[in-house]
C-alpha cells in the first residue's frame, strides 16, 4: 500500500521564507504548494518552491566526496579518507605558511542553513585565519556597516514596516523579483499593494524599470552610483524645511548640530545634476516623508554595491531617523526573533562587529566583520610573499560566477596548493577543489532561520524537521564543518577539554543547540514572564508561531557600548569630499552597467533545474532603443560587451525599460566553463557579467565591490 504524508517546511531557497506544504507519496515528493497557515506568507510561494524537489533529485546533485587524481580526473571516496586527509592537507599548510595562508570563502546559502550558522563560527575562530571572505562584501556589506558605525552592532538592521507603511521609498531594490532582501516578507506584492489599497504611495528610484517599479505609484529613472548624493540631498532638505522629528529617540541620538554642517553642500540641485532627478522630484520625496505619519526608506543591493554603497546606506539610515520613521509602526523597525543573535545567549551570538582591525596585504583594504573584501581574494592567491593564500575552502560559494573578474578567480583557484569546496555540485568554482565534500539536501535537514527571522517583517518562530531521513553514508553540511573542525584541533594537539568541547557540541547537534538558544532568549521557556519558547513548542506547531507584528524597541535595544545613535561616525564624514568630488565631476557620456534578478533564478546556483530555465533566453543584455540605434543594434544581434578587463558575448534586447546610457545584465550565468558538471545549466550556459566587472573598483569607505556602474563599451559580436 501507498504510504503518503503532508509535510511542513519553511522554503529556504530566499529570504521570504515561505511556509510550504509539500505531499509525500512513498518517500517521494508528489506535490509542493504554499501553506495557508503560515503566519508569515499565508500561502504565498514563488516557482523556485518547486525546484526544492529538482534539487533533491538532481543526478548532477553530489551524493559522495570526490578527490581530483593527478590527472585532473575527480574519483569518489569515503567521508573518514575524505575529512581525514583535508585536515591534515589544511594542517600542513597552516603549519607550514602560518594560518592565513588558509583561506575560507562563505557563499550566501549559509544564512540559510542553521546548522552552518551554528557550527562554522567556531571553525572559522578555529581556523583563525585573516583570509576570511564571503558573499557581504558583494552585497551587504555597506548596510551592515552602517548598522555598527551608528547604532553600535552590524545585525541592527532596520526593516520596513511593510504591512503598516503609508509611504515607502524603495532604492536600488526589486523585491517581485528577489522576493524582498533584509525585509522577509511572503508575498511581497500583496503586502505593496496592501500600502496602496490603504490610500498609501509607492516611490522606486532605479535605473531600470522593473516589476517593482511598474507596480510602484511612481518610478524615477537614477544613473546608477549616485544614490548616496540623492538621499543626502533629501536628508539636508527635510532637516531644513521640518526639522529633526526624533520623537522617542530625541536625546538618544548625537551628532544632529555638526550633520547639519556637513548636510550643507548636497543641494537637492547638485542632486539632481548627479542623478538625472528632477529637482521637484527630490523635494517632493522628502516632502512625503517628513509629512506622511507612516513612511520609510528601503534601500537594498543596487545602492549597496556601488561606489558609493557606503555612504549611501549611512545616508538611509539618517533619513529615516531624520523623518521620524526610525523604530515607529509604519517605518523602520527591528524585529525582536526568538533568539536575538545581537544579544543572544553566550556562543549563539555574532559579535557587534569591528572595521579596520586589519587590513588586506596587496591592497591594503579594510577587514570588516573578521572578513576581507572579496574582490581582493584573487590577487592575495597570486601575489607572492608572507602571508599569501595557499589554500583554499569554499563553504556554499560560488566566486568564480559571483564575484568581481571571474576569470582572474578562476585562475587564482587553479593556483591553489589546496582548494576543498563544501558544496552540492560540481560548477564553475568547485572544478578546481582538490576536494568536493558534499552536504545532504535541503530537505533531508531541519530548519530554522536564525538569521532572517532578525529581519523580517512580523515576529515568527518556525522549526521544520527534514522531510526526509538522509540516506546512511550522507552528511550534514554542518558534520562536515564539526568533522573538519574535530581533525584540526587533534592535529594541532590542542588542549583536551578544547577538543572535548567540540566533540560534546558535535554530539548535541543543531536542533538541541537551538532548543537551548530558544530557552535562553527573551521569549524563552527559561524566562517566567514570556511565551516559554521552545523547540518542544515549536515542534507541534507545523505552521510556525506567530509572534505579532514588529515592536518599537529602541533606545532600549542600543548596546550597553554605544547607548546614543552616531549620527555622524568619523568614517563617513571623511569620505564625504569624495563623494562631493565626483558628483561635482561632469564627465558622463559612458555606457553603464547594471543587473538583474529573475524570479525563477538565485545567483548561479539554480539553473539545473529544468523547470526554473525553459522558456525564452533569459541572459540577455537589455539596452535602450537611443543606444541600440546610435550603435546600429537590433533586438537578437548578438552583442560584445567589453569593460577594460574583458569581454563576453550576449543577445541584446532592445527595451524602454532601461534608461538611456545604462546597459543591464543578469549575473550567475557563465556555466560552459570546462569541467562542470550540471547538464541543465551547461545547456543554458550564458555568459558570466563578472568576467567584465572589473575588481579593481571598489566603495573605498567599505571594500564592498561595485558591481553596480561599471563603465562599459557594446557593439556588434564580430563572430556574429
Ligand atoms: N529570484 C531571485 N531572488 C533572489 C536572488 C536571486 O538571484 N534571484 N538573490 C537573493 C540575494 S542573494 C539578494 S542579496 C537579494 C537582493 O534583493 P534586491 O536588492 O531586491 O535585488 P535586485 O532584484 O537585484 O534589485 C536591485 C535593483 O537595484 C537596481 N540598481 C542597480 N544599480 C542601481 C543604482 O545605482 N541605484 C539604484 N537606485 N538602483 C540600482 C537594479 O536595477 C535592481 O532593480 O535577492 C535575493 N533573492
Ligand atoms: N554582478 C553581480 N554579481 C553578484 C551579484 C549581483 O547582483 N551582480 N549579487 C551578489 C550577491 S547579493 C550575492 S549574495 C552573491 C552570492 O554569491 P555566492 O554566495 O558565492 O554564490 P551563489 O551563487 O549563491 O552560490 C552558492 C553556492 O552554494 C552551493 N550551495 C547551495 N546550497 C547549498 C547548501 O545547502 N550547502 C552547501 N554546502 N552548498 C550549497 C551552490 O551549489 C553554489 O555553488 O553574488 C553576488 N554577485
Ligand atoms: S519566494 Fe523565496 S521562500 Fe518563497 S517559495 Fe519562492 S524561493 Fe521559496
Ligand atoms: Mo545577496
Amino acid at each position: 500500500m501507498a504510504s503518503s504524508r503532508t509535510h511542513y517546511r519553511t522554503c529556504s531557497l530566499c529570504e521570504a521564507m515561505c511556509g510550504l506544504r509539500i505531499e509525500i507519496e512513498d518517500e517521494r515528493v508528489v506535490e509542493i504548494r504554499g501553506d495557508a497557515d503560515d503566519p508569515l506568507s499565508h500561502g504565498h510561494l514563488c516557482p523556485k518552491a518547486l525546484a526544492l524537489q529538482d534539487l533533491h533529485e538532481d543526478p548532477d546533485r553530489l551524493r559522495r566526496p570526490l578527490r581530483r587524481r593527478a590527472d585532473g580526473e575527480f574519483e569518489e571516496i569515503d567521508w573518514e579518507t575524505a575529512l581525514d586527509e583535508v585536515a591534515d592537507r589544511i594542517h600542513d599548510i597552516q603549519s607550514r605558511h602560518g594560518r592565513d595562508a588558509m583561506g575560507i570563502y562563505v557563499g550566501n546559502p549559509n544564512v540559510h542553513n542553521l546548522g552552518n550558522l551554528i557550527y562554522l563560527p567556531p571553525f572559522l575562530r578555529t581556523l583563525r585565519s585573516k583570509n576570511r571572505y564571503s558573499a557581504t562584501s558583494v552585497d551587504q556589506l555597506p548596510a551592515m556597516l552602517a548598522a555598527y558605525l551608528m547604532f553600535g552592532h552590524q545585525l541592527l538592521l532596520p526593516v520596513p514596516d511593510l504591512d503598516r507603511c503609508d509611504a515607502l521609498l524603495i532604492i536600488g531594490a526589486n523585491p517581485l523579483a528577489s522576493n524582498g532582501s533584509i525585509m522577509s516578507a511572503g508575498d511581497v506584492r500583496s503586502r505593496l499593494k496592501g500600502i496602496q489599497a490603504r490610500g498609501g504611495h509607492i516611490t522606486v528610484l532605479d535605473p531600470r524599470r522593473t516589476a517593482t517599479a511598474k507596480l510602484a505609484d511612481e518610478h524615477h529613472f537614477v544613473r546608477p552610483g549616485s544614490d548616496a548624493v540623492t538621499i543626502l540631498a533629501i536628508a539636508k532638505l527635510g532637516l531644513e524645511r521640518w526639522g529633526a522629528r526624533l520623537g522617542h529617540m530625541e536625546g538618544h541620538v548625537e551628532g544632529l548640530e555638526k550633520l547639519r554642517l556637513e548636510l550643507d553642500p548636497f543641494t537637492p540641485e547638485l542632486a539632481a545634476a548627479a542623478s538625472g532627478l528632477e529637482v521637484a522630484s527630490i523635494e517632493a520625496m522628502a516632502e512625503r516623508l517628513w509629512t506622511s505619519e507612516r513612511a520609510a526608506v528601503y534601500a537594498r543591493v543596487g545602492a549597496c554595491v556601488q561606489r558609493f554603497g557606503g555612504l549611501a546606506m549611512w545616508a538611509v539610515n539618517l533619513v529615516n531617523l531624520l523623518c521620524g520613521a526610525f523604530d515607529r509602526e509604519g517605518g523602520v523597525m527591528f524585529a525582536d526573533p526568538a533568539v536575538d543573535l545581537v544579544d543572544a545567549p553566550r556562543g549563539f551570538g555574532v559579535g557587534k562587529g569591528s572595521f579596520g582591525r586589519w587590513r588586506s596585504r596587496v591592497r591594503n583594504l579594510p577587514e570588516f566583520g573578521g572578513e576581507l573584501p572579496v574582490a581582493c581574494l584573487a590577487e592575495e592567491i597570486m601575489t607572492p610573499g608572507d602571508g599569501q593564500v595557499r589554500g583554499l575552502m569554499t563553504v556554499a560559494g560560488n566566486p568564480v560566477l559571483s564575484t568581481p573578474d571571474g576569470r582572474r578567480v578562476d585562475e587564482a583557484l587553479n593556483s591553489l596548493e589546496l582548494m576543498v569546496s563544501v558544496d552540492m555540485y560540481l560548477n564553475a568554482t568547485t572544478r578546481h577543489a582538490h576536494y568536493i565534500l558534499p552536504p545532504s539536501s535541503p530537505l533531508e535537514r531541519s530548519h530554522y532561520d536564525l538569521v532572517l527571522n532578525a529581519l523580517a517583517v512580523r515576529n515568527v518562530a518556525k522549526w521544520s524537521p527534514p522531510a526526509f531521513d538522509p540516506p546512511e553514508d550522507a552528511r550534514h553540511d554542518w558534520e562536515i564543518i564539526q568533522g573538519l573542525h574535530r581533525r584540526l584541533l587533534a592535529r594541532r594537539g590542542a588542549p583536551l577539554s578544547a577538543r572535548a568541547r567540540e566533540a560534546a557540541l558535535e554530539k548535541a547537534g543543531p536542533d538541541r543547540l537551538l532548543d537551548l538558544a530558544l530557552r535562553m532568549g527573551r521569549q524563552g521557556s527559561l524566562n517566567p514572564l514570556r511565551k516559554g519558547l521552545s523547540l518542544s513548542r515549536l515542534r507541534p506547531a507545523q505552521h510556525g508561531v506567530d509572534l505579532g507584528p514588529l515592536r518599537p524597541c529602541m533606545p532600549k535595544r542600543l548596546p550597553a557600548h554605544q547607548p546614543q545613535v552616531q549620527l555622524c561616525p568619523p568614517h563617513y564624514l571623511e569620505d564625504l569630499p569624495r563623494l562631493l568630488a565626483d558628483a561635482r565631476a561632469s564627465a558622463r557620456g559612458e555606457l553603464l552597467l547594471i543587473n538583474r534578478r529573475d524570479l525563477r533564478s538565485n545567483n548561479s546556483w539554480m539553473h539545473n533545474v529544468e523547470g526554473l530555465v525553459k522558456g525564452p533566453e533569459r541572459c540577455v543584455l537589455e539596452m535602450h532603443p537611443e543606444d541600440a540605434k546610435a550603435r546600429g543594434l537590433e533586438s537578437g544581434a548578438r552583442v560584445e560587451l567589453r569593460s577594460k578587463i574583458g569581454a563576453i558575448e550576449l543577445p541584446l534586447r532592445v527595451t524602454l525599460d532601461v534608461m538611456p546610457g545604462v546597459v543591464c545584465v543578469p549575473h550567475g550565468y557563465g556555466h560552459g566553463r570546462e569541467g562542470v558538471r550540471m547538464q541543465v545549466a551547461q545547456a543554458h550556459a550564458g555568459a558570466s557579467v563578472n568576467d567584465v566587472v572589473d575588481a579593481g573598483q571598489l566603495d573605498e569607505l567599505s571594500g564592498v565591490a561595485v558591481l553596480t556602474g561599471q563603465a562599459v563599451e557594446v557593439r556588434a559580436s564580430a563572430s556574429a
